[in-house]
């Protein structure tokens, strides 16, 4: 069998009222978070944010093929063409083509066609997800569960960025093909998400939306006593 060589896991043991203290700091932080629409143009290093993709990178992959490709946008101009862009299809999402089922789902979040942010926000990252790979001699590569291996990958990269002080939105503006060719993407990397990154606005609200109650998220089958 084709196997790589084996390295010891580097692993971290943690008391039980380590983990348990650790457990709940992460969840009580995580809870904190709430998407942002309303962004400062407070500057955010270049750095930090490479860090966190860092995070967001180390993710794991269906046969770790890591099928995902980040663009930082920084650049005032590209942001401009890229807001341009969106509006133009939430214009049309939100004037017609979106059904009458999915506004209603949207109106307690006050949404339209109008982004401002995606030029106001400092970083804007367009998460691209490969549809195949490249082998050593060229050919194409299948990966496997690439839209489930990115939605970790950018699970991780909200965490990184709520942990490191900063707001973000996970935007969609469907369809979203503009950000290859503004971003000079090749085709065989699909748009899987833009994330709006930056500090809140002094002030900034957002709606009062509530969590699911625990235990209708979440089921424990223990063993019986
Ligand atoms: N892309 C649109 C509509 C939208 C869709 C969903 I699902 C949301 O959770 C929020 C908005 C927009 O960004 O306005």
């Amino acid at each position: 069998m084709d196997r790589d060589p084996r390295i010891p896991l580097v692993f971290r043991e943690r008391t039980p009222s380590e983990a348990a203290a650790r457990a709940r700091d992460f969840t009580e932080d995580l809870a904190r978070r709430r998407s942002v629409r309303d962004f400062s143009d407070r500057p955010v290093p270049a750095a930090l944010i490479a860090d966190c993709l860092r995070a967001a990178a180390s993710a794991p992959s269906g046969a770790n093929q890591q099928p995902w490709h980040f663009v930082a946008v920084g650049d005032p101009v590209v942001k401009q063409r890229i807001r341009e862009a969106a509006e133009a299809e939430e214009r049309t999402f939100y004037g017609g083509r979106a059904p009458g089922e999915w506004l209603a789902a949207l109106r307690p979040l006050g949404t339209d066609a109008s982004k401002p942010f995606l030029e106001k926000a400092p970083w804007l990252i367009a998460i691209f997800q490969l549809r195949q790979g490249v082998g050593p001699g060229g050919e194409r590569v299948t990966h496997y569960y690439p839209t489930e291996s990115v939605g970790i990958a950018t699970g991780m990269l909200i965490a990184a960025l709520h942990r490191a002080g900063l707001a973000t939105l996970t935007h969609t503006p469907s369809p979203m093909n503009f950000l290859n060719e503004v971003l000079g993407r090749p085709r065989h990397e699909r748009p899987f998400l833009l994330l709006v990154v930056g500090h809140p606005a002094p002030g900034c609200t957002v709606p009062d939306l509530r969590r699911k109650p625990f235990d209708e998220v979440a089921t424990f089958l223990e063993a019986a006593t």
